[in-house]
């Protein structure tokens, strides 16, 4: 018999109990009827500003909370807070990825069913956030006009582990020549069939589009845990 290096074992025990936890996780957003969305990408990609986005726009008619990951700082808690939705910051301090008992901690004090949607941005890492389940219903990778086409195929674990990849920052494409035609073809290459929006949220544009899909999903997760 040949014994697995202690390394590994150590890790598939991490993500066993990570996967145990997330899975009451998910067993109370259904409860809940929340809709939970996960946000993934590389530092800088633009997750907060599109959820700060996210939640001013949907605000008005649905019941938004968001949590945010980051090795340090509290300034996207700061930003999100903007939108008047009610934030957490998670400090993960030199662990690169969100993990489902951090998620689990943060909301303590939070009544799940006042909720219809909850974000959770992870750190900024195209490599960890991949192999940690967090609970959530969906979750989106993003991908900024300004970082490269060729990300999805560098990167393929972080984008065949999403439900929804998100082109951000597209008021930069054309200063940026990018080739939106050869980023989709790497997106479905690695990840075939996948949902793609394309959006800024600096100007707001696609994020009608965006909205729309986001809604839709969270009646059809409703009518999908009434039966
Ligand atoms: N032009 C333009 N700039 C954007 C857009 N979205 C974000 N930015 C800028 O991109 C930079 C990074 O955006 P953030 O929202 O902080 O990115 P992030 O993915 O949350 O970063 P981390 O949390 O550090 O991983 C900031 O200077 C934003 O103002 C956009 O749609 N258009
Ligand atoms: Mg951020």
């Amino acid at each position: 018999m040949t014994l697995e290096p202690r390394l590994v074992q150590v890790r598939k025990n991490v993500l066993k109990q990570n996967d145990v936890t997330a899975r009451g996780l998910r067993e109370r957003f259904r409860e809940a009827g929340v809709l939970v969305v996960s946000l993934v990408s590389s530092p800088g990609s633009g997750k907060t500003a599109f959820l700060e986005k996210t939640l001013t726009l949907l605000q008005p008619r649905c019941r938004v909370a968001a949590l945010v990951g980051d090795l340090a700082t509290e300034n996207d808690a700061a930003r999100l807070a903007r939108s008047r939705a009610p934030v957490k910051q998670i400090i993960t301090g030199t662990i690169c990825h969100l993990e489902a008992a951090m998620v689990q901690n943060a909301l303590d004090g939070w009544d799940l069913n006042d909720l219809d949607f909850l974000f959770i941005e992870n750190v900024g890492n195209l490599v960890c956030p991949s192999s940690y389940d967090l609970g959530e219903d969906l979750r989106f990778v993003l991908l900024s006009v300004t970082e490269g086409e060729d990300k999805p195929l560098k990167y393929p674990t972080i984008f065949n582990s999403a439900d929804v990849a998100i082109i951000t920052k597209s008021d930069l494409a054309v200063v940026v020549e990018f080739d939106e035609g050869a980023a989709r073809r790497n997106i479905q290459a690695v990840r075939p069939g996948i949902e793609v929006f394309r959006l800024s949220a600096k100007t707001g544009e696609g994020m009608t589009e965006y909205l729309e899909f986001l809604e839709s999903r969270r009646t059809r997760s409703r009518a999908s845990a009434s039966v």
